[in-house]
Order: structure tokens, then sequence, then C-alpha cells
């Protein structure tokens, strides 16, 4: 049951009952496992999700593909009428939701509140989108031919996303997916359900005041066995997937095998380097944000910080006066910057951590210590100084700690961004314009993301979003990203009396 001091809270969401299903496809189902949902800032429980088979995942998608037909046929810009209202009914919940996220995923309330915004920023970027998309008309070199490109709708898009951004990346998926003609079908992370629950009630209610099937916004709350089933369906035409490198790998070979397209979103091992000639304040305030918000959970974290060796010591001690500042506590309280992290699995992974930078030659400047006295999973925000090779650097570990190196020309600090397997985001603070431009040049960053004088994390939703390497290639959100939930045709009408061959063939008489 949940505590009392959230139970109005989970009512405004329509989150009352004791077991809430968890499968929905205009109707509210389920018949899996029973999944509590934890509050991470003490451990207990908020309520309870009863998710979906791969049974259920197989009507739903039955169910999905009664309704794929009519709406694609449905005019874009009457689609993105529907995604305008959904944008209307998540701002009118948009601090409730930002809460809800705070409570189970463990975010502070202003970044919760942040990623409902990013939702409706994308919602509107799909609006405008939707009386745009479309192809181009080329120069055809027969005479009389018009040559043109059309985009057409996939039919049904899979998403599963992650526990860290449990509204904003379902949200850039779902409301590209919907204004180019599908149908969604979602899998939340199995520790944010309730979160997954109460976005899809906001998009039911759109869906049924227009009288449209609640199955285009389907949901299939679980586990594992959910997520490899929408890989392996051919009815998902696309997966978008986010999570873990090693998960994403198999997720990709599988829907690769069957032809079906995948949007992978996958770890990352952000640098944010400084030049001897940055502004100071602005590099350590962005550090700050970038390896602390959201206790380093979010895929676009930095965890590596790399400093001109000149300003190394004195940069170093400005960043750790920073971190000392940083009050860690209940998300919900106004004022904290570090809530906990998202479980306790979360909180042996930040241990084993330390204990490897330990083991292997590292120093702990700052933090390094899991606050086992609190009833939640807090850890203190770590500073370390580590040789960039050591084999912890080399991996995503899921939590706030950040390692440090010093460095002696932009060519060095290149090679160790672009040294690692992961290559989502990167930032270069400096007041050169010759660094600048190296660092975006074919020579600078190989990541999918870049940065001059601004943090790795908090991409805004115009522009693609995503990474190279073993980061999966996709990209999400803005720019043409909604080309990927098309299926691009090249049309070659003949308008002429002749049948005039390409490359000039002569064919016969
Ligand atoms: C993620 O961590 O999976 O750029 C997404 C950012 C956010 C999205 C992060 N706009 O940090």
């Amino acid at each position: 049951a949940a505590s009392a001091d959230h139970a109005p809270l989970l009512r405004r969401l329509g989150l009352d009952g004791d077991v809430l299903p968890g499968v929905y496809d205009g109707a509210w189902k389920g018949s899996g496992a029973v999944v509590e949902s934890i509050n991470p800032s003490t451990n207990e429980v908020i309520g309870a999700v009863r998710t979906g088979t791969p049974g259920e995942l197989d009507r739903v998608l039955d169910e999905m593909r009664k309704h794929t037909d009519m709406w694609r046929a449905t005019p874009a810009p009457q689609r993105g009428e529907i995604v305008r209202q959904m944008r209307e009914a998540l701002q009118a919940k948009r601090e409730d939701l930002g809460a809800l996220v705070a409570l189970e995923m463990g975010k502070i309330r202003a970044e919760g509140v942040g990623e409902v915004q990013e939702y409706i920023d994308i919602a509107d970027l799909a609006v405008g989108l939707s009386r745009q998309i479309g192809g181009k008309v080329l120069p055809s070199e027969r005479p009389g031919h018009y040559l043109v490109e059309n985009y057409n709708p996939l039919g049904v898009v899979g998403v599963i996303s992650a526990f860290n951004f449990p509204v904003a990346v379902y949200g850039w998926n779902s409301a590209l997916a919907l204004i180019c003609g599908n149908a969604v079908v979602w899998k939340g992370a199995h520790t944010t359900s309730l979160t997954s629950v109460a976005v899809t009630k906001i998009l039911q209610t759109v869906l049924e005041n227009n009288n449209l099937p609640g199955a285009l916004c389907s949901l299939v709350s679980g586990g594992a066995d959910v997520g490899k089933a929408m890989a392996a369906d051919p009815r998902v035409d696309l997966l978008s997937f986010t999570g873990s490198t090693a998960v994403g790998r198999d997720v990709g070979v599988t829907v690769q095998q069957r032809f079906g397209k995948s949007l992978l979103e996958l770890g990352g091992n952000n640098a944010l380097i400084v030049m001897e000639d940055a502004d100071i304040e602005m590099a350590v305030r962005s550090t700050l944000f970038a390896a602390v918000g959201t206790a380093g959970q979010r895929c676009t974290t930095t965890r590596r910080l790399f400093v001109q060796a000149s300003i190394y010591d004195a940069f170093m001690a400005k960043l750790l006066k920073a971190y000392a500042q940083v009050t860690i506590g209940d998300p919900l309280v106004d004022g904290n910057l570090c809530g906990p992290l998202h479980t306790r699995q979360a909180v042996e992974a930040y241990a084993e951590g330390i204990r490897q930078v330990k083991a292997q030659g590292g120093e702990i400047l700052f933090g390094g210590r899991v606050l086992s006295d609190r009833p939640g999973n807090f850890v203190e925000p770590t500073v370390t100084r580590i040789d960039p090779k050591a084999p912890v650097v080399q991996n995503e570990i899921f939590a706030p700690i950040l390692h440090t190196a010093s460095f002696e020309t932009l060519e060095d600090a290149i090679a160790l961004n672009n040294g690692v397997h992961q290559g989502l985001s990167s930032s270069l603070f400096t007041m050169n314009m010759r660094n600048v431009f190296q660092w975006i040049s074919a020579r600078g960053s190989d990541c999918g993301l870049t940065n001059v004088n601004a943090p790795t994390n908090g991409a805004e939703i115009g522009g693609a979003f995503g990474g190279e390497k073993e980061t999966g290639g996709g990209r999400e959100s803005g720019s043409d990203s909604w080309k990927q939930y098309m299926r691009r045709q090249t049309a070659t009408i003949n308008f002429s009396d002749q049948i005039p061959l390409a490359q000039g063939i002569k064919f016969g008489a």
C-alpha cells in the first residue's frame, strides 16, 4: 500500500489501487508477476503493478495491427493534432508527473519536471513536423520523368526505455512515431512501472476524447522476457532500445536476424576537457551538473574529466570546493542536488567501482563512501585521480564517479576522449577559436554529441540525440530523426508517351 504522504499525488495521477494493471491496449490488464515500486530514498514500497507476459504482448500486437491501417491513412496534420492534445494533457500534469519521477526514480524534482518538459518540447516539435515531413523531388535523367521520395509509416514501433529517463525517452519516440503514422508499444523499466502507467493514462484520455483506439499507445510492463519477445517479433517494425551496451548488443542482433529496424541508445563514457584558457567558473559549474546531476545516472553524465596540466591543481581545488557544497538527500526536498541511486544493485556497483579505483592505483580525491547510515540508496559523489587507461575507466559505472587526469596538448586530450569504446557525448572548455574548430573537425571528438563551453548532459530536443561505436549509432529526438520511424520510397513517374531507359540503355527495337 502507498505510504500516506504520497497518496494524494498518486491519486491525482490515477494511480490508486493496491495493484495496478500494467498492460494497456485500449483496456487495462496484466497477468504477469507483480512488481513493487520502491522509493529509492527510503526503500519503502510506493505501489505495485501487475506486469504483462510475452503471451499478452502477442495479443496486444494483434490488437495494434487492427488499427495500423486506419492510423496510417489519417492525414499527418490530423495525427499532429492528437499529439498536440497529448502535449496539453502532459502540461497539465507536469508538476505531478515530475514529482512522481523524483519519487520513483530518485532524481531531484527539478530534473523530474525537466524531463516532463522534454516530452512537451518534443511534442511541440512533432506537431510542427506533422506538416513538414516529406521527401525530396529530384531531377530525373529521363525526359518526361518525375523522381520523388515518399516517407510512409512503418506500422508498429516498439519502445524499450530505461529507468533513468522514464518519461522523456518514451516521449521522444512516441511523439515522433505517432505523427509519422505508427502505433507504439512501450515497455518501460520494471522499476519505474508507476511512471509508465501514469504517462499511458494521460495519453489514454486524449485517445478516448478523440474516439481513437487506445492500442495506438499500448503499454506492456514487464521484464526481460517481454523485451526479448518484442525484439524477436516481426510485427514490431522498429524497435527503439535504450539501455546497457550488453543488452543492446543482444537486442540489435535479434532484430537484425529478422531484418527489422532498430534504434540503439546505449552506454556512454563521456569526457569533459578543460583547456588552460577556459572560463574556469563555467567549467566548474558545468562539471558539477554533468557529473553529479541525476546522481550520475544519465547516459550523458560526465565520467571522465581531463584538465590541462598547467591548471589541473587550481581547477581541482575549485571543483572539490563545489563538490563539498552538494547536498545529498530526498529528491523531493528543494535544495538537495543529489538524490539516491535508483537501486541497491547500483549502490553495489558504485562500491565495487570505488574498490577497483583503489586496486588499480587510483586515488580518491573526494567522497567514495556509501552512506549506509541512511535508509535509502545514498552514496557520496566521488572524484578520483587515476590513469585514464586503467580498466575501471573504460566501463560505464552508472553512479556519480568522476575520474580525472591531466593532459598536455589538445591533441592528447582528443586522443583520450576518443580512446574508449563508447561515443555518446563530449565537451571542450576553451576560449580559443582554433581549439573549438579542431574539436568539432574530422580530427576532433568522435562522439554523436559534442559541446563547447557546455556540459556533456542536458541536450536539447532540437538536435539528433545519440552516439557512435558501442553507444549503438541510433539517433532520436530532433533534426531528421523522424525519418527512422518511416519507410523511405523512391518513386519514378513517367508522364511522357515514351519509354526511355535509364543509363541510356537501348533494349530491342
Ligand atoms: C539518457 O540519459 O538516457 O541530454 C537521456 C540529456 C537528456 C537526455 C538523457 N536530454 O542529458
